[in-house]
């Protein structure tokens, strides 16, 4: 865990100093059973939160030294952060090349530090849901808070002002209208984890279901 969060980190810093483009695209992108889209399709609770930057904070706690409530104004004055990653919903489709800014997860945990008891971080957004990650599968080079997307500011169907991306899990891992972020020293299962959804959720060995 230690080598790979090493390995990730330096990936991550090749990024931000610019020395490194996004991961080259291989051709074996499509995990089984998924299919490609070029639509982007908006899948939510049937309710879409309208919170204006005035509104938005974002609070990070838990198991950590430092933490912090950023206004929408703290939030953009982190070091921001560019990529471009494929998404994949459990529903069977996937979308490409999608190109995200925002702040990338090591943003945040370096500055709220998580104790060595952080195992897990749960996430809860403004629509009322929620979800969680273990910290190993978030402190990677390809997680954000992501603010944008392909240029322009995040619609709010699409959980803007910001919403977690997490690209190498089923999308519903990825907190829209992020409103909270929790280190814990242990798993609590998120909305759709509790009914039925795979609590690891890696589209490359089809682990949609519980
Ligand atoms: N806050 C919030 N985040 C959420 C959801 C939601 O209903 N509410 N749905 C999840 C699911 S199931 C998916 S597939 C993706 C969909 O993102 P999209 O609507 O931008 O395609 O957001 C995830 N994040
Ligand atoms: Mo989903």
């Amino acid at each position: 865990m230690k080598e790979a969060y090493i390995a990730a980190k330096e990936r991550w810093a090749k990024k931000m100093s610019g020395l490194a483009r996004s991961t080259p695209r291989s051709d074996n992108r499509l995990p089984p059973g998924q299919r490609q889209v070029h639509n982007f399709p908006v899948l939510d609770l049937g309710v879409k939160p309208e919170i204006g930057p005035d509104r938005w904070e974002l609070k990070i706690g838990g198991q950590v030294e430092n933490p912090v409530t950023l206004s929408w104004t703290e939030f953009l004055a982190l070091p921001q952060f560019k990529d471009i990653s494929d998404f994949h919903c459990v529903t069977t489709w996937s979308q490409y090349d999608m190109a995200w800014e925002g702040v990338s997860f090591f943003t945040l945990a370096d500055l709220v530090r998580p104790k060595p008891a952080a195992t897990h971080v749960f996430f809860k957004s403004y629509d009322g849901y929620s979800t969680n990650n273990p910290i190993g599968t978030l402190m990677d080079d390809d997680v954000l808070i992501a603010h944008s997307w392909n240029g322009a500011p995040l619609p709010v169907e699409h959980g803007g002002p910001a919403r977690v991306i997490v690209p190498k899990r089923y999308a519903w891992k990825g907190a829209k209208w992020i409103r909270e972020i929790t280190f814990m020293d242990r798993d609590i299962l998120g909305f759709w984890e509790l009914r039925g959804y795979s609590n690891t959720a890696d589209p490359w060995t089809e682990d949609r279901f519980s």
